[in-house]
């Protein structure tokens, strides 16, 4: 690649003070590229142990407590070479609640999804409409929508939380609201619109114009596994061996605008083709136990772990086990690439 040449810097230099005084400048030979030719991303690969977060889960619960005012507790898994997020778009994070808590009401323009780690009892009010969270959910909420959550287990309970805060941020579309009472008004009926479109196959008659967010807001271990499941006989993808992305039952688009949500399982012994795309990628192993090769890092991961892919990364995946399926979900953000025209993929081997 040839390098841009400025031979005219000292006049470039003569003329800075007094275009800045306009708030105008020119590119000067000191300025970074405007371009380069393929993502360079500050973001770095990275890999947390389900052992590290399991002390430091079990440190937050009993250090730091859980207020009024919208308030959560959660670890946030950061990125060393982001000034925010762990991703470029998003953060993922790590809630915590304990039996009797209240995470009270809030709602923000940021979509947010949980994906339920451990535990079992708590629940989410999203809009009014009361959902039962277990182990292997997906709850949505969608931008705008309340939500507050309540745990009435007896065992502390953790889940993934996901929001598009980087995103919303960079767009300066940030809203935020509290609300005066810890919880929403409950609707007369719990799961509505689970009731409505859970089946992911048949929906109600009544013909309702399409919402601008995904009506359906929670997505169960049931019926997603079994799905996963019966898509493990299909003739595998070379990349992400059976992997199925959580749909807007009535678009047929995503599940959130932003955020691409996936569950993925690796047959005992695969190993993955590496390919390279757009968009950031963390992954949350379910079961099992594999290695996950980034641009030249290894990750020997087991249940429990984290893993972050930043933009344009090679990677593969392997499951390290003869006889056991590994189960993982995926969290990304390349339907926002998809809708903004940036989304490319190559393969490893691809000649560029
Ligand atoms: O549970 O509403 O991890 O608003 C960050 C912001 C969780 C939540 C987070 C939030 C929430
Ligand atoms: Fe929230």
């Amino acid at each position: 690649m040839t390098e841009a040449v400025m031979t005219d810097s000292a006049q470039r230099a003569a003329i800075a003070d007094e275009l800045d005084q306009h708030n105008c400048r020119v590119a000067q030979p000191t300025d970074g590229p405007l371009f380069t030719r393929t993502p360079q991303s500050a973001m770095q690969a990275a890999h947390w142990k389900a052992r590290d977060l399991e002390r430091l889960l079990d440190k937050i619960g009993a250090n730091l407590k859980l207020e009024a005012g919208g308030q959560r507790r959660t670890l946030r898994l950061a990125n060393r070479g982001l000034p925010f997020g762990t991703t470029p778009t998003f953060w993922a994070s790590i809630q915590v609640i304990l039996p009797g808590e209240i995470a009270t009401a809030h709602r923000h323009t940021a979509s947010a999804l949980r994906f339920i780690m451990k535990g079992r009892g708590a629940d989410t009010i999203v809009d009014g409409e009361r959902y039962e969270m277990n182990e292997g959910d997906l709850v949505l909420t969608p931008s705008w929508t309340w939500h507050d959550h309540e745990h009435k287990g007896d065992e502390p309970m953790i889940w993934l939380d996901v929001l598009d805060i980087s995103l919303v941020r960079s767009m300066h579309a940030t809203f935020f609201e509290g609300s005066e009472a810890p919880r929403q008004p409950l609707a007369p009926l719990p799961d509505r619109s689970y009731r409505m479109y859970g089946s992911g196959i048949m929906k109600p008659l009544a013909d309702t114009p399409v919402p601008d967010i995904n009506p359906l807001l929670v997505y169960t271990a049931e019926r997603s596994q079994e799905a996963l499941r019966l898509a493990s006989a299909l003739p595998p993808d070379p990349y992400d061996d059976t992997a199925l992305e959580y749909l807007n039952p009535l678009t047929g688009g995503p599940a959130m605008p932003t955020i691409g949500t996936v569950l993925q399982s690796l047959r005992p012994g695969v190993h993955t083709k590496a390919h390279r795309h757009t968009g950031s990628v963390v992954y949350y192993v379910m079961r099992g136990m594999g290695t996950t090769i980034v641009d030249g890092a290894h990750f020997d991961w087991g249940a429990g772990d984290f893993m972050a892919i930043p933009p344009w990364a090679v990677h593969e995946h392997i499951n390290r086990s003869a006889d056991t399926p590994a189960m993982l979900f995926q969290v990304n953000d390349i339907p926002a690439l998809k809708k903004l025209g940036l989304y490319r993929e190559e393969p490893a081997d691809a000649q560029i």
